[in-house]
């Protein structure tokens, strides 16, 4: 569906929130290298920032749009990940593709990261740590505390014996994968991380590329 809102573009452009999911996307951006533009915004921008629905009709971040007349224009952020790291895999071959025998782990560890690891979180958000005076549903944000716990399980087992998720390398995986892990510090989550867990999280943001992406919108912080 193109946008007309949308103008020829020369780079990448990508739509931020400060530690949002658009996180996934600049992170990804620094760590192949490509030469991006970036809209910083507040929280949530569908509130934040006229005319973004326009723009993005979700009203979510991240928005993101490529291709020589804009053409491209995503909303999904691990989706962003995957396009992202085939496209300009020459920068940095952050990716495995099909021929290689790690591929159906790469994939899975891709979905896994927010339809399996964010989703319950997005509720402890919802009904914990933004939710309005008087109106917290405690019951609902621990029920998916518990169950974010009982989700990490399988990539506990896999960093006893890994330091990374595919291939013994880093790739988009540990980038998708990654942000879930430090959205959960934010939630104070990390609690329930294990050794082996808290150790990859220390890997990762310790990695330049993962400093400096999360510095961009720190001015705009929605939980200071
Ligand atoms: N499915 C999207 C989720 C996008 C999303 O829900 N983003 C949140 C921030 S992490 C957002 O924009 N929330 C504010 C809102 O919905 O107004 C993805 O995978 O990136």
């Amino acid at each position: 569906m193109k946008n007309s809102l949308v103008t020829a573009k020369v780079k990448p452009k990508l739509w931020h929130c400060y530690n949002s999911r658009s996180l996934r996307v600049l992170w990804a951006l620094e760590e192949l290298g490509i030469d991006y533009d970036i809209e910083t915004m507040a929280f949530p921008p569908r509130y934040t920032v006229e005319k973004y629905k326009e723009l993005n009709s979700l009203g979510t971040v991240p928005f993101f749009v490529d291709g020589e007349n804009g053409e491209i224009q995503m909303t999904e952020s691990v989706a962003i990940c995957h396009y992202l790291g085939e496209k300009y895999h020459s920068k940095n071959n952050l990716i495995l593709s099909v021929v290689d025998s790690g591929y159906g782990d790469y994939l899975n560890w891709l979905y896994h990261s927010d339809a399996t690891l964010t989703f319950p979180q997005t509720l402890v958000l919802r009904y914990r740590a933004f939710a309005a005076k008087g109106c917290t549903q405690q019951q609902t944000a621990d029920d998916y505390d518990a169950w974010f716990v009982a989700r990490l399980t399988r990539l506990s087992e896999h960093l006893l014996h890994h330091d990374y998720l595919c291939a013994e390398r880093f790739t988009i995986a540990d980038i998708a994968i990654g942000f879930s892990l430090h959205l959960a510090t934010l939630l104070q989550l990390d609690r329930h991380f294990s050794p082996q867990i808290s150790a990859y999280l220390m890997r990762l943001k310790n990695r330049p590329k993962f400093q400096r992406a999360q510095a961009i919108g720190k001015e705009l912080d929605p939980f200071s």
